[in-house]
């Protein structure tokens, strides 16, 4: 159910591409992107009273996997006792991240920060007792990492939002529009707060798909946090008034066409922690969909869900090293760089310098032969492998003098200077990339 309800909400996503796109016009919006678009990588934090059972985040009172009052009752087991936001953030750091998204709130209600509009914070109502969200932001600050803030529209908990249970509603907008009203009220009192609050760099809302652009009343949000701080980037989970869109978890094959966007995902298979979930990806396989991902001009949001007492799950925090270990010797061909090549020239992702005059090549399998760039009309000035500085040399083959179609560039790569992971090639060119991409006649066009 959950996966349907999730998939339901992908779906949405992508049905509010057009809208996005027609609602806010990317020239408008390209210069505060911008760090957005260089960024490549944020981590995820879904932390809550969900991880104290270990249970699926809100969804499992929603969906009946357990009784509201039973799922209330970890409130009591919150405790963030061994909470240390300034390791998080220099964790977060290490991982190579430009950008963290904490959940502030999540479909449970329940507030991470000390909410004058309800007690359903860990503040008043868990033995935590305090305001987790402000040490965080000020310690990502601190590590000058963006700070983004996930803050869930829906809120199954207050008594003023209709929606409660996968089978049961409290009311009918139509029938109790005033209650709808002391609902919008809240939930932008509380919006408020965190922008007073914490200033996000970046908003990240999730549940649009219960209500309309006018239930929510998108339009006044969006224009509220972008008077507050003009800067501040929404993602596209705001029916249509959003910056950049979301894919959840779903790879994209081909390259989207949204002007940025971003892959939200998971290291193991929930957002939260769950201890029986061990299904854990490995480093080789984030790297590789990290790299896809950029190379098809998105970034990664990569999730952690640290435990009720405040401690990252170990193979989390493997992961996160791991990642900035490449990172640091790799991170040339990722960081402040745009999306590759169209597919068909090289075998393997690619990434480019702003001015197309630096070709990053990225071998996702390890190579005991030479590797090929088919359609570069380019001259290759050198060619470096990342982290560790070798220069490679090349072979052009099947040149013929009098024709215009290059010829193929074969690249030896030594076993001995290869990545464990994913090694990167920097193929610095004479000139702003030109490919050939005809058909091979004889004539130029071909
Ligand atoms: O329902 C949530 C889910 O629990 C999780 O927070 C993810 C993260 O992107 N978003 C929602 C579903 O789209």
């Amino acid at each position: 159910m959950k996966r349907l309800l999730v998939l339901g909400a992908f779906a949405m996503q992508l049905m509010s591409t057009a809208e996005a796109q027609q609602k806010t016009n990317p020239e408008d919006i390209k210069e505060k992107m911008q760090w957005f678009a260089d960024a490549k990588l944020g981590i995820f934090i879904h932390w809550g009273i969900y991880s104290v059972n270990g249970i699926d985040e809100s969804w499992s009172f929603h969906n009946k996997k357990i009784a509201y009052p039973d799922y209330m009752q970890q409130l009591k087991g919150f405790t963030a006792n061994n909470y240390n936001p300034q390791a998080w953030a220099d964790l977060i750091k290490e991982s190579g991240a430009r950008y963290a998204v904490m959940t502030t709130k999540h479909h449970d209600g329940v507030a991470l920060w000390d909410s004058k509009y309800s007690k359903l914070d860990v503040a008043n109502s868990t033995p935590a007792k305090r305001d987790v969200l402000t040490p965080f932001y000020a310690a990502l600050r601190r590590d000058s990492i963006k700070c983004g803030a996930y803050f869930s529209l829906i809120d199954w908990s207050h008594n003023d939002y209709p929606q409660f249970l996968k089978d049961s509603n409290r009311y009918d907008i139509k029938v109790h529009p005033e209650k709808w009203q002391r609902f919008l009220k809240f939930y932008e009192g509380q919006m408020e707060e965190v922008m007073t609050k914490f200033n996000p760099d970046l908003w990240w809302f999730d549940g649009d798909w219960e209500h309309s652009a006018e239930e929510w009343e998108a339009p006044k949000m969006r224009k509220m946090l972008t008077t507050h701080n003009p800067n501040t980037i929404i993602n596209g989970r705001l029916q249509g008034y959003g910056d950049y869109e979301t894919p959840e978890q779903n790879f994209p094959v081909s390259r989207p066409k949204y002007h940025w966007w971003e892959l939200c995902m998971t290291i193991n298979n929930n957002w939260g922690w769950q201890p029986q979930d061990t299904n854990w990806k490995t480093p080789f396989e984030i790297i590789t969909i990290f790299v896809d991902a950029v190379a098809n001009g998105g970034n990664l949001l990569l999730d952690i869900g640290p435990k009720a007492d405040g401690t990252i799950p170990e193979e989390e925090v493997h992961m996160l090293k791991e990642l900035g270990a490449w990172n640091q010797r790799n991170g040339e061909g990722i960081f402040n760089t745009i999306g590759g090549i169209p597919q068909g020239h090289f075998y393997g992702p690619t990434t480019m310098s702003k001015d197309s005059s630096t070709l990053y090549l990225f071998l996702p399998a390890r190579t005991s032969g030479p590797v090929m760039v088919k359609g570069l009309s380019n001259k290759i000035e050198s060619i470096t492998v990342l982290g560790n500085g070798s220069q490679l040399t090349h072979k052009v083959v099947g040149k013929i003098s009098w024709s215009p179609v290059p010829g193929l560039v074969y690249i030896d790569v030594p076993e001995n200077v290869q990545d464990k992971y994913v090694t990167v090639l920097k193929v610095k060119l004479d000139k702003a990339v030109k490919l050939y991409r005809g058909q091979g006649g004889f004539l130029t066009n071909d």
